[in-house]
């Protein structure tokens, strides 16, 4: 479904078995060298999502190698079958083996969603690459707050992500405002692996 152009929602897109590789592979990044985290923003505010990086470490506003607001520890490499299962999401949601080919993403950002969690309405303007961002939901169904790109306010189109769930943003879609304003928590297929929470990962070029 093209939710705005360069936006492109794909129900279902990953395997059952899929999912659970990556859920699993999550546990064990979970584990270090950089723990899962809440990010604390620049004005002292807690994000109520816990977070985890790959390749580059993204803190509030910035990437770098090492998680300095963490342990300092350098970040664990992006994995290539990652950027393969990127390639991937962008050839079926574009069906554009040319754009898939060249999509090379160097960065995951992971995120973990408890029953309360949320994310505000913001935009993702830290990368030097104007590629698309791939997003990967697993576990909880949630609403997805898709916005405008000159401001954070309506009209919102309100998707709902369920787990398997593939969205790539790409082109105007890019730099769109977006949030995450509510979880449904025990709504997990248990075959995704996930036994309560949502985990979404997003592929990334930093162009750094
Ligand atoms: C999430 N994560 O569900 C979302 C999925 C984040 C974040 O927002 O920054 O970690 S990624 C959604 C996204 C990324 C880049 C652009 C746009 C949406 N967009 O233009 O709508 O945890
Ligand atoms: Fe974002």
């Amino acid at each position: 479904t093209v939710v705005a152009p360069g936006a492109v929602h794909v129900p279902d897109w990953l395997s059952a078995e899929r999912q659970r590789e990556l859920v699993q592979a999550c546990r064990e990044w979970a584990r270090g060298p950089v723990p899962l985290r809440h990010m604390v923003l620049p004005g002292g505010g807690v994000m109520s999502v816990r977070s985890l990086c790959l390749g580059w470490h993204w803190q509030p506003y910035h990437y770098a190698r090492t998680a300095g607001d963490v342990n300092g520890a350098r970040v664990a490499p992006f994995p290539g079958w990652l950027g393969e299962l990127g390639r991937a999401a962008v050839a079926e949601a574009y069906g554009d083996e040319r754009a898939a080919e060249a999509y090379a993403p160097d960065t995951a950002l992971i995120n973990f969603y408890d029953g309360a969690a949320r994310m505000g309405m913001h935009q993702d303007k830290e990368e030097r690459s104007p590629a698309p961002v791939v997003s990967l939901s697993i576990g909880d169904r949630c609403v997805f707050r898709f916005g405008n790109t000159g401001h954070r306010g309506r009209p919102y189109t309100d998707v709902e992500l369920e787990s398997g769930d593939l969205f790539v943003f790409g082109g105007p879609s890019r730099y769109a405002f977006h949030g995450v304003p509510r979880v449904y928590p025990g709504t997990a297929d248990p075959v995704s692996g996930m036994r309560d929470g949502r985990l979404n990962l997003t592929l990334r070029e930093t162009g750094l």
